[in-house]
């Protein structure tokens, strides 16, 4: 059994991996700065330090006697990105070379978060791994960032690490009341309240959502797969089938048992058309392949809404 530090372990993703983490029987310090996080989350066997991911000394404290780390703290808006260019520049891409720096030190093993949005608009392709990244929001530039800092630390400073594309992720504990939050859990919410959908646009940009549990048991293979000695790489968590926006909205008022009501508004800045991810290579590094079908996934998010 070990200590992993997680940061951003009080997010929805993070606080999701602490949980599994302890079920294992490691233990868990959390690092946050409670920006979008909620003390809630965390499970109270957790140790928590309250902060900047961004502040050296502090993650240099966080990872003292740590196994490894798992690096989740980022503000995970694209639109937030636009609006606020330089904080969450800090947040997205300073804070990962200050975890990458800090690891030095030992060279602990970094899995960290990256996303489907370094590869910009792929127009029909399916975004495979060896795909040239072009991405168009200051997020996905940051998290393109993270990826080629990650190759620095490993390559010039011996850190091993693993960097998980994530493709549009949804499940239980996705902040439904933020207008930064996820599309599902925004849905959801509305759907369950009887309230009415905004559709960006005419609805038909497809994604690729992946349900949290998958993304947990990702993170957790690919941590494993660093401290086999496997290499250093990028991959995508996703699930490889896409659905559009409007048909999204359909499904959960059907499960819902209500007709959905929409409204179209403007569409998105920057908006990506189509995010479809290859899971292959994920599967053949980690062995893993995203296993909740999305009927299944949305049934237990709206549930979790009922039960909350
Ligand atoms: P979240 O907002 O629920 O979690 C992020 C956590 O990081 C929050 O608890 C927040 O308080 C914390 N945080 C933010 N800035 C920080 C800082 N400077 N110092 C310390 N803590 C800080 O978001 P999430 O959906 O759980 O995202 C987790 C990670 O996965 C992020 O890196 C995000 O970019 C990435 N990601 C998420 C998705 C998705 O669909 N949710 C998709 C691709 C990538
Ligand atoms: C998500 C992640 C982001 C990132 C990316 C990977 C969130 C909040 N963001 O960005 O972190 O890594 O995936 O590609 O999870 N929409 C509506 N109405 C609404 C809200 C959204 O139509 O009320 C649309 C939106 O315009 C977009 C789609 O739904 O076309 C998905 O939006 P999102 O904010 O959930 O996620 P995305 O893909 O921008």
């Amino acid at each position: 059994m070990a200590l992993y530090l997680v940061t951003g372990g009080a997010g929805f993703i993070g606080s999701h991996l602490s949980d599994a983490l302890l079920a294992e029987g490691h233990e868990v310090r959390v690092l946050d700065d409670f920006s979008t996080g909620k003390p809630g989350n965390i499970d109270p066997r957790c140790a928590v330090l309250r902060g900047d991911a961004a502040d050296p000394a502090l993650v240099r404290r966080a990872l003292e006697g740590a196994a490894g780390c798992f690096h989740l703290a980022a503000i995970a808006s694209v639109a937030r990105g636009n609006e606020d260019w330089l904080g969450t520049h800090r947040a997205n891409l300073t804070a990962t070379i200050t975890v990458f720096d800090a690891a030095r030190a030992h060279r602990l093993p970094v899995v960290y978060a990256s996303s489907a949005a370094i590869y910009g608009n792929l127009g029909e392709q399916v975004a495979r791994e060896d795909l040239l990244p072009a991405p168009l929001t200051a997020y996905g530039a940051d998290k393109l960032g993270c990826e080629l800092h990650a190759r620095v630390a490993t390559h010039v400073h011996g850190v091993p690490t693993l960097g998980l594309r994530f493709f549009n992720v949804y499940g239980p504990r996705q902040d439904p009341h933020s207008p930064y939050s996820g599309v599902i859990s925004i849905f959801a919410r509305r759907v369950a309240s009887g309230e009415t959908v905004a559709i960006h646009g005419d609805g038909n940009q497809l994604r690729d959502f992946v349900y949290v549990a998958d993304v947990v048991a990702h993170l957790r293979a690919a941590m494993g797969h660093l401290e086999a000695g496997g290499e250093s790489t990028v991959l995508n968590v996703c699930t490889g089938m896409g659905i559009s926006v409007l048909d999204l909205a359909h499904a959960l008022a059907d499960l819902h048992g209500r007709p959905a009501r929409l409204v179209h508004e403007a569409p998105r800045q920057g908006d990506i058309r189509r995010s479809l991810g290859d899971p292959a290579r994920a599967r053949g590094v980690l062995n893993i392949t995203a296993q909740t079908r999305l009927r299944e996934g949305l049934e237990r998010t709206l549930a979790s809404l009922v039960v909350a």
